[in-house]
This record gives C-alpha cells, sequence and structure tokens, in this order.
C-alpha cells in the first residue's frame, strides 16, 4: 500500500490493479477558441494551462500499464440524445448543433468534438462518449469500472465545477474512492475551482480527496519500484 500525501488526509492507492485515470472532456470544444466554451462566452485559454500536466498524469499510467479512461461531452448529429432544455439553454447566437469554425457544436465526430490531439487517446483507452455534464449518465462507465475491478480513481480534466464535479460525485454516489488532481483540472472561473476543491475535501473528504500532480506521480513511481 502506498499513500498519496492528499487533502483532508492521506490517500491511499492500492495494488495497481484497481486503480484507473478518468480524464474529463478535454475537447477542442472546451479548451480552444471558435468551440462550445467559448461561445458560451468563456476565455479558454485559462484551461490550456493544464494540458502539460494531465499529459504527464497520462503518460505516467501508460508507462505503468494502468487503465485509462477518456471522456468527450457531444451529441448525436440527430441531437435525439440532447434534451431540448440542453439544446435551448443560454443566450448565444449559436446553439448545440449550430454550425460553428471547428464544426457542429458538442456534436460527436465533429473536429472541434475531438480530445485535443496532445491527449489523443491510445487504442487501447477507452473512450466514454456522454451526453451530460456527469460521465456516469447515460454511459456504460459503470459497468466497464465493474468489470475491470476498478475501485480507485484519479481524476483530471475540465471544467472543474461542471463536468468534473459531477462526474466525482457520480462516482462516489456509486461507492468509488476519488482522488481529484489539483493542478490538472481547471475553470473557466478560478473561484468556481477553488471552491470545487474546497467542497469536495471538506467534512472530511465528503466527496474525496484532492491532491497536486507531483503527489500523485511520486506515490506512482513508488508503487512500482
Ligand atoms: C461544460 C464540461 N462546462 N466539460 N462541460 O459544459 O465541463
Amino acid at each position: 500500500m502506498v499513500l498519496i500525501s492528499a487533502q483532508p488526509y492521506d490517500y491511499e492507492l492500492p495494488v495497481s490493479s484497481s486503480l484507473a485515470l478518468l480524464i474529463i472532456d478535454m475537447q477542442r470544444d472546451f479548451l480552444e477558441p471558435g468551440g462550445f466554451g467559448e461561445l458560451l462566452g468563456n476565455n479558454v485559454s485559462r484551461l490550456q494551462e493544464i494540458v502539460p500536466t494531465v499529459k504527464l498524469l497520462l503518460e505516467a499510467f501508460r508507462s505503468q500499464k494502468l487503465p485509462i479512461f477518456h471522456t468527450v461531452e457531444g451529441h448525436l448529429p440527430d441531437l435525439s440524445d440532447c434534451p431540448r432544455a440542453k439544446q435551448r439553454r443560454g443566450q448565444g447566437e449559436l446553439r448545440i448543433g449550430d454550425v460553428g469554425p471547428m464544426g457542429r457544436i458538442l456534436v460527436l465526430g465533429e473536429p472541434g468534438n475531438a480530445i485535443i490531439p496532445q491527449l489523443e487517446p491510445l487504442p487501447n483507452e477507452t473512450v466514454i462518449t456522454k451526453p451530460g455534464k456527469g460521465a456516469f449518465y447515460g454511459t456504460k462507465l459503470d459497468t466497464l469500472l465493474h468489470e475491470q475491478e476498478i475501485t480507485h480513481l484519479i481524476i483530471a480534466g475540465v471544467t472543474t465545477e461542471v463536468c468534473v464535479q459531477t462526474t466525482m460525485r457520480e462516482a462516489n454516489d456509486r461507492g468509488f474512492e476519488c482522488l481529484l488532481v489539483e493542478d490538472a483540472t481547471e475553470s473557466y472561473f478560478p473561484e468556481f475551482k477553488q471552491s470545487t476543491l474546497e467542497m469536495i475535501r471538506a467534512q472530511g473528504g465528503i466527496v474525496g480527496w484532492t491532491a497536486p500532480a507531483a503527489n500523485v506521480l511520486q506515490a506512482l513511481e513508488k508503487s512500482h519500484n
């Protein structure tokens, strides 16, 4: 057993077979100009700062042959999996399904909906496409994690208070031990990120743990030596 120095207290890292990396929505639609994030009025450059850190985690899990799951928020081309309420939300000129600078917004298979090239999944990694903010709603993620006997999740990605937090809460309710990597997650709103980290680890870790990537990487290294 290896411990990751974390808040609110050390996170126990189990034998490697029950641990997975879950990277949420590192898509062009959220990180690049012209995507869904920017069309909602956000400054997307903040999110790009975590890319090198997420890449370090990805490489560490790859080198230790640990399971990796990526998620993508997107909808079928006919939008049959997009609730009207979600599609109509907001007051911008362009909405989900409309054609933007990177193709149809938040539609699966469109250029803007892809994971950014720096973090492109390898063929042996699982990509979960999801119609909602949480990665468990309307997906097979829970089944796949149980099939692989995964009990512990190291979580990264964007945005901290929306898809990351929703997913972490869903995972926590399903009994997974979750740790959110503080410098491998980001929000368009720094204060929302900070509040989310605090909410997660409040009350003795009511939703889970948080730790910087360096602590996770150090523990992974130790667990394999
Ligand atoms: C949002 C996400 N913010 N990945 N999606 O709509 O957080």
